[in-house]
């Protein structure tokens, strides 16, 4: 695997989760793999779990990791061509991404959208850029739309729990007072939409996300409906992608709660976290049997270990 930033760079998608549980059986069968080479993982924006699980990752392969949290520790970065830069920002996108280049044999990055401008963020600017100039392999971090290590965590998350051939899984919008990214939803959906499940996303009207990423899912306005028999429910609020970037509703009802996973065949509960308790999921759930939320945040580590290992081999 070349670069990592999408589930269209993974050629065996069911292969890739199978690595990842074996890896979790046995850490440290590849610790010569990584041997003498550096990832950089470089943050635009805050993270708990993806930085500190994909540093467990590098270090089970044997990998040196530099973070570098570029919002706050950096120069400020111009990613415009052609501009005069004769304003705030110091160093341009084309030697920044170079120079992590010269140091690094795999950079993770992680920058979320502005949620100002659908174009802009949606063209992925920022990440094509840095893959174009820094001459290495790029893994995902989260980037303005996806966030593939997430999800494949998050199959991984479901392979080891099912106990049904093809279960239903529902992705449903939840409230939040922030304007969030539509980043893991779209990925989420990008992946099920690949797996062996009966794959149903639910959300008020004017949260439609974009096709490219939802493909033919069913989508159920009815969020009762919706959890109508469902085995995973993944829970996750996002910004409007019609109305960009906009928060329309606020509507409480659709936390979720023990009384609406009544409707579910005794679902078990999926967030990426963070999480907003009482706002996103009530806390009945998040410390209740059925949420998986812990072993979805674990299982990042074998996530990102299987995709660097992967990453590793290509470039040996
Ligand atoms: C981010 C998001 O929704 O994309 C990161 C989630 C992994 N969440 C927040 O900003 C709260
Ligand atoms: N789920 C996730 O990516 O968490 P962080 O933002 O804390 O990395």
């Amino acid at each position: 695997m070349k670069n990592f930033i999408s589930v269209k760079d993974v050629l065996d998608i069911p292969g890739l989760v199978k690595e990842a549980l074996e890896l979790k059986k046995n850490p440290y069968n590849f610790k010569k793999l990584g041997e003498n080479k550096t990832i950089g993982l470089i943050f635009l924006n805050p993270s708990l779990r993806t930085r500190i699980s994909t540093q467990k990752a590098a270090k089970n392969l044997g990998m040196d990791t530099i973070v570098m949290n570029m919002d706050k520790e950096g120069w400020a970065l111009e990613t415009q061509d052609g501009v005069i830069m004769n304003h705030n920002t110091v160093e341009h996108i084309r030697e920044a991404a170079a120079v992590m280049g010269q140091y690094c044999d795999i950079i993770g990055v992680r920058s979320f959208p502005r949620l100002v401008d659908k174009h802009e963020d949606y063209s992925e600017d920022f990440f094509n850029k840095f893959i174009k100039y820094a001459g290495v392999p790029i893994v995902s971090l989260e980037s303005a739309t996806l966030h593939p290590l997430q999800s494949l965590a998050d199959l991984i998350t479901i392979e080891e729990t099912k106990t049904k051939a093809r279960p239903k899984v529902v992705l449903t919008w939840a409230p939040h007072i922030k304007s969030l990214p539509q980043a893991v939803a779209n990925s989420f959906a990008e992946w099920m939409t690949r797996a062996d499940v009966e794959f149903v996303i639910t959300h008020p009207e004017g949260y439609n996300l974009a096709k490219e990423f939802t493909g033919n899912a069913r989508i159920e306005y009815n969020q009762d409906k919706a959890l109508e028999g469902a085995d995973y429910v993944y829970v996750k609020n996002w910004s409007s992608y019609e109305d960009y970037g906009k928060v329309h509703s606020m509507d409480s009802h659709w936390m979720m709660t023990n009384e609406k996973l009544k409707l579910t065949d005794n679902a078990k509960v999926m967030h990426c976290l963070p999480v907003r308790r009482g706002i996103e999921l009530a806390d009945e759930i998040l410390d209740g049997p059925n949420s998986l939320v812990i072993q979805e945040a674990g299982n990042r580590v074998w996530a990102a270990q299987a995709v660097l290992k992967s990453m590793l081999e290509s470039i040996k």
